[in-house]
């Protein structure tokens, strides 16, 4: 496979100011009739122009109103030497919509025709040039049989439709505003529609319109708010309103990912759109809100400015996100979403950053851009933005917002353009900064505190530690408290000057003092408060502090965090106990932490749910010495056990005190009440005792919302018991025919603490609900299986093969999916003795065979490097 290399990006020879095309679908393939504006983009001589095209049936091409020219044909490219600087082309080609399992280009989800273009599917459509930096403006026509297709839809306004003859019709879109092809979309098929309405503030009047297979839409409503909260929300808080008059969003059962923003035409993967109280969870509810807006607010960052080239992803990705991230917070618990992100990024990111296909957040070299679509170009990306925004606060970044767009709307630019807006907007210089983007791997600071009695200060030294021997120091915000021994803040004084109880520090050299004065006793630290740099931090803290902090701290994330890491202490003893075969003793300062918590009134429900659970299995295995997930989870579930032993009648009170019958309704409050009634239940059931299955059993059966059925579900299947195979039965019955929520039960069951097995998986893979072809049912049996650590990381190997034939089978006919689930095998350099003799032979398997995609292949082969 070819590497492709950031540094050696050129301008296009040629821009395309104007796309006509024409698709008629017929039976067996469409026919693209594409009729290309073309101008030469320099002023030296005219060079040959390469358009991009890839599994494209040929048939003509032409300049307007000539007999066809000389061209070279090939697999990848169709190629002329243009006779001027300014010419129309008319090209024709036909593909082969059905059979294309890749889902990129124009592709087949059931009946329904619809197109995937980022990164590089337009060239599986038509010869073009296929880059992000040529943007044109299109007009698309759209020709099928009216029966079978009655919704025809494009980009941008419909400007005409109507009949034709052989029970035809056609309908005919213009976009107004320029767009890379990879924005561009077309879907036919007959689908049901659900409608609504926005007005701007300006007083616009925009029609929103969702378009779901039939029977589908009582699932509508939720997307349509999620819609129009976010269009209001980018009014308030960015000052950017929509602009053009209609906005449609496509549902279809076949998509790579969650969901792709095409200008004014959307397209979901139908997990991340669709939801009502009986087929959705509250997690489904909030993402589907997440991702909704994170398509809607790619319209300005993204849309009206683009990328250059595929490797300034994160300009519009992490910006997004971030985008997206503040939406949630602001609409929902700012807390509980600061942690849940953080927790996202820790168990993934964290972990790509520490494995073999650690990247930059702007990769500087790549072999297949599908395979960065990362949680490092995303999550990473959005920590940047934040740490920008930290340090310059949420005026002097919106300031900036303006500056982008003043400087860059209808433009394809760079991330350092984006710095730029940042640097002009708030005078500050982000030279340093900017390594963010070009160094790959989690950061350390170590931090260490001196408090001098009779000078009354407290000095704390901050020492970066970094991850490549080429690195150099970086540019971050430390956000942080002290905290009495009453646990009340301290006011800051540095230097003579108060800083209130809270202020954000900079760290820029490798090593830092700061010394903070007029301290009568020791405090207690809060440093990187609402997580405030993507760092692991480093800092010997005693359990009482930990403890104090988990119940003091006023930053409710570092709060959390001060739980997490002395959970994570313990989890370490027991994992040496059980190690050492002695008898594994749950300390009682850690029970009596985590009970006081519980019990806490200054702290919520949803709150409490996130910060009583154990640790992730994920986040204790990155920290181990040696990589042993099966130790970890056995020294989780003793914690969890103990914890449950030691609060067992308050848990089961709350259970029953929260347990209403209430009408479901999606909102934050709701959610935390629901989450923690629910992790009551969950801790039930660690303790064997008949009354708590049937409690989960009787949830399971009464509940009239899926977010407690399947909570109820997930809790009977931590045990072994009839209660649990009777409700996975009944599960499959009802659902088995719904393509979204029989997802659940694949991977609840493939990522089952008890039961999961490759066993288990060859019979799931046999159910008459799976297919493989679908992306989304992929993930959820071998992808939940792969993350389901002690069973795919087992003794004899059978999991790295099981996952390595699947890869090898996915890879005939869709190799995004297959190179995202290589990924799972990311742990590779950790394994040791038979254990990594074993994932090698599997990873071999995969590298040995014939026509491999360079998707799996750049996985792969960097995993075995
Ligand atoms: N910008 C999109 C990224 C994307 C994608 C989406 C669906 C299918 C395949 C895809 N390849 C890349 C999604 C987003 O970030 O909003
Ligand atoms: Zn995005």
């Amino acid at each position: 496979a070819n590497t492709i290399y950031l540094k050696d990006y050129q301008e296009p020879d040629y821009l395309i100011p104007k796309t006509q095309l024409t698709v008629e679908i017929f039976d067996d393939c469409a026919r693209v009739s594409s009729r290309l504006s073309i101008k030469k983009n320099h002023s030296g001589e005219r060079r040959e122009l390469k358009l991009n095209g890839e599994n494209l049936s040929f048939i003509s091409v032409k300049y307007v109103g000539e007999e066809s020219i000389a061209y070279d044909l090939c697999d990848k490219y169709l190629t002329i030497v243009p006779k001027s600087d300014d010419f129309i082309l008319e090209i024709v080609n036909e593909i082969d919509p059905k059979n294309n399992k890749a889902l990129e280009g124009l592709y087949q989800s059931g009946d329904i025709y619809c197109t995937q273009n980022e990164p590089e599917g337009f060239r599986k459509i038509c010869y073009y040039l296929d880059r992000s930096d040529v943007m044109s403006s299109f007009t698309t026509r759209i020709e099928a049989d009216k029966v079978d297709f009655p919704r025809l839809l494009s980009n941008g306004n419909l400007i005409d439709s109507g009949e034709m003859t052989g029970d035809r019709h056609y309908a005919v879109w213009e976009d107004p505003f320029p767009k890379p092809c990879y924005l561009f979309a077309l879907v036919a098929g007959d689908l049901a529609k659900v409608d609504d309405n926005f007005t701007t503030k300006s007083g616009r009047e925009i029609a929103l319109e969702i378009f779901v297979d039939h029977g589908n839409e009582d699932r509508c409503e939720h997307a349509l708010e999620s819609l129009k909260k976010s269009m209001k929300w980018d009014e308030d808080r960015f000052d950017l309103e929509y602009d053009l008059d209609l906005y449609m969003i496509v549902a279809v059962d076949a998509f790579n990912m969650g969901a792709m923003e095409n200008k004014g035409l959307n397209i979901f993967n139908s997990t991340c759109a669709l939801a009502n109280p009986d087929t959705a969870t509250d997690a489904n509810f909030f993402r589907i809100e997440s991702i909704i807006a994170h398509e809607y607010f790619h319209n300005w960052t993204g849309n009206r400015v683009t990328c250059r080239d595929w490797f300034q992803l994160t300009l519009k990705e992490g910006l997004t996100v971030f985008r997206d991230q503040e939406f949630s917070a602001d609409l929902n618990s700012r807390a509980v979403c600061r942690i849940e992100d953080v927790r996202a990024l820790r168990d993934s990111q964290f972990v790509e950053d520490a494995g073999p296909n650690a990247h930059p957040i702007k990769p500087a070299s790549y072999m297949e851009i599908n395979n960065f679509y990362t949680p490092t170009v995303y999550e990473k990306g959005a920590e940047v933005i934040r740490m920008i925004h930290t340090m310059i606060g949420e005026s002097n970044f919106q300031l900036g917002m303006k500056k982008y767009f003043d400087l860059f709307d209808g433009k394809a630019v760079t991330t350092e353009d984006f710095v730029h807006s940042m640097e002009v907007a708030s005078g500050r210089d982000f030279k340093q900064f900017k390594r963010w983007y070009s160094q790959s791997g989690t950061p350390t600071v170590q931090v260490t505190s001196k408090f001098d009695e009779g000078a009354d200060t407290f000095t704390l030294t901050f020492t970066q530690k970094l991850k490549n021997k080429s690195d150099q120091v970086y540019h971050l915000p430390v956000k942080l408290g002290l905290l009495d021994s009453n646990g009340e803040e301290l006011e800051l004084i540095m230097q003579g000057k108060s800083f209130g109880t809270e202020t954000v520090l900079e760290l820029h050299t490798d090593s830092q003092s700061f010394v903070f004065e007029g301290l009568k006793e020791k405090p207690v630290p809060s440093l990187f408060r609402a997580f405030s740099a993507p760092i692991i931090l480093e800092m010997e803290t005693k359990r009482e502090d930990l403890a104090f902090l988990l119940s003091y701290d006023s930053d409710s994330f570092n709060r959390y965090e001060a739980g997490q890491r002395l959970a994570k202490l313990e989890i370490e003893s027991l994992c040496e106990a059980l190690r050492d075969n002695k008898v594994p003793q749950v300390d009682h300062l850690v029970l009596d932490a985590f009970s006081k918590l519980l019990r806490s009134a200054n702290a919520d429900e949803a709150f409490k749910a996130l910060a009583f659970a154990v640790p992730s299995l994920v986040s204790i295995t990155e920290q181990q010495k040696e990589f042993s997930p099966v130790i970890a989870q056995k020294a989780r579930e003793i914690l969890s056990h103990a914890l449950a032993e030691a609060n067992e009648d308050y848990l089961a009170e709350h259970f029953n005190r929260y347990n209403a019958k209430e009408n479901y309704v999606f909102n934050a409050e709701n959610m935390g009440l629901r989450s923690f009634k629910n992790m009551c239940l969950h801790y039930l059931l660690k303790l064997p005792k008949a009354d708590y299955i049937s409690l989960a059993q009787d949830q399971y059966d009464t509940a009239n919302n899926l977010t407690d059925r399947f909570a109820a579900l997930q809790a009977l299947l931590q045990t072994q018991s009839t209660a649990r195979d009777e409700a996975l039965e009944h599960f499959y019955d009802l659902w088995k025919d719904d393509a979204i929520v029989i997802n659940k039960w694949f991977a609840a069951q493939a990522g089952a603490p008890v039961g999961s097995s490759d066993q288990l998986i060859k019979k799931l893979e046999n159910v008459e609900a799976f297919d493989i072809q679908n992306p989304n049912k992929v993930r959820c049996l071998y992808g939940a299986f792969a993350a389901n650590l002690p069973q795919f990381h087992k003794e004899d190997g059978s999991g790295y093969h099981l996952i390595a034939d699947k890869i090898i089978e996915l890879n005939s006919f869709n190799p995004q999916i297959a190179a995202g689930l290589s990924k799972a095998f990311k742990k590779f350099g950790a394994l040791k003795g038979q254990q990594k003799d074993f994932m090698k032979k599997a990873l071999e398997k995969i590298i040995a065979v014939d026509d491999l995609s360079p998707d799996v292949y750049e996985i792969v082969s960097k995993t075995l490097k």
